[in-house]
């Protein structure tokens, strides 16, 4: 008997189902739900706001000391944020995103075209997050940039260890001097509600909020009204980056010992775009660029002068998976 029944219950009176019924030979039989008996179980107002705002301040305490803050829910961040929460459980994972909807600017995967392309081999990423593509040989395309954002998007919350804090911005970074070495190391970041964020100029002072951690990952895309976010904060501190002083440079290349210039550091500026020269230079790239502040996405971009790829994603999937071992690799170390 090829019958496939499918039942949904409603409500525990046993009058409220609705029951879908599949028969192979007589096509679909569907027997819908009495809906004029139908009612929701009872609530009272006050009950729906304690379910909300119990949970969240209960988050906020708990996260105000969190091992990794992720800045930024974008392609990078939430990437890095699904290799962090699945290998190691026992960390506490923030990501604070500042807009209501998070997933950055990986809706669509181009212009308002809804394929999505990667080159290889960040194919191997979608296989993990059981993501179907068509393979078109030295790249694969997925059907809908939205169906691989809402596949990892609903993979990261699903974790116990993390949570997303969206319109919430990062306005500042903790910073603190190592006594001994004068070492400047980020210790947290500074956050304040977005729409707070976007009114200082209207609002008096509003100060903001705090979340300390280990290790910050900061993933807030390119220049923009929030985005490069952390870059930029480095160029005011006239902080360099540890590896590179201007521009991005194969590892071969790089003098792993330069210092800041005695003028204080400039961001190397994202480039004209070229696909070929981006991708691979954005996950080479991706690194703790100052201690306690790992960069990756396209914020990277900003700091190492390197081009854009445009309408290709394996870079921001890899970089997110290479900035997971670089937080890991400081956080062990
Ligand atoms: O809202 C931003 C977005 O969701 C968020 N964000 C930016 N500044 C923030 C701040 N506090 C909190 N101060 C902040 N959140 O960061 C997210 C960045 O996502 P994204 O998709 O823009 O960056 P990505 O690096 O993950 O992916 C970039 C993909 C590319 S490449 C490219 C090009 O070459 O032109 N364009 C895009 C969008």
């Amino acid at each position: 008997n090829a019958q496939v029944a499918t039942q949904f219950t409603l409500s525990t009176s046993g009058e409220n189902t609705i029951r879908l019924t599949s028969d192979a030979e007589n096509n679909a039989d569907v027997k819908f739900a009495n809906w004029d008996k139908f009612k929701f179980a009872p609530i009272r107002e006050s009950t729906v706001s304690r379910a909300m705002t119990r949970r969240y301040f209960a988050d906020l305490d708990k996260y105000t000391e969190s091992d990794v803050v992720i800045v930024g829910a974008g392609s990078a961040g939430l990437s890095a944020a699904y290799v962090l929460a699945k290998n190691r459980p026992d960390l506490k994972i923030a990501i604070i995103e500042a807009s209501v909807s998070p997933g950055g600017g990986c809706w669509l995967g181009g212009q308002l075209f809804s394929a999505m392309v990667l080159r290889k081999p960040a194919n191997i990423f979608l296989d993990e997050l059981d993501i179907a593509y068509d393979d078109e040989g030295d790249y694969v395309v997925v059907k809908h940039a939205a169906l691989f954002m809402s596949t990892l998007m609903s993979k990261v919350l699903q974790f116990p260890n993390v949570k997303l804090f969206n319109a919430t911005a990062v306005e500042d970074l903790i910073t603190r001097r190592d006594e001994t070495t004068g070492e400047l190391r980020i210790a947290g970041v500074v956050t304040n509600w977005t729409l707070v964020a976007l009114n200082h100029d209207t609002q008096s002072c509003m100060d903001p909020n705090t979340i300390n951690c280990n290790i910050v990952l900061s993933t807030t895309g390119h220049d923009g009204p929030f985005g490069a976010f952390s870059a930029k904060r480095l160029e005011s501190l006239g902080k360099a980056p540890k590896d590179v002083t201007q521009g991005f440079k194969p590892q071969s290349e790089q003098n792993t010992t330069a210092t800041a210039p005695a003028d204080g550091f400039q961001l190397g500026g994202m480039r004209g775009l070229d696909m070929n020269k981006a991708e691979d230079a954005i996950v080479k790239g991706t690194r703790e660029v100052v201690p306690g502040l790992v960069i990756a996405g396209m914020e990277l971009a900003e700091v190492d002068g390197s081009n854009r790829m445009g309408p290709t994603f394996g870079a921001m999937a890899l970089s997110g998976v290479k900035a997971a071992e670089a937080v890991l690799n400081s956080i062990d170390h």
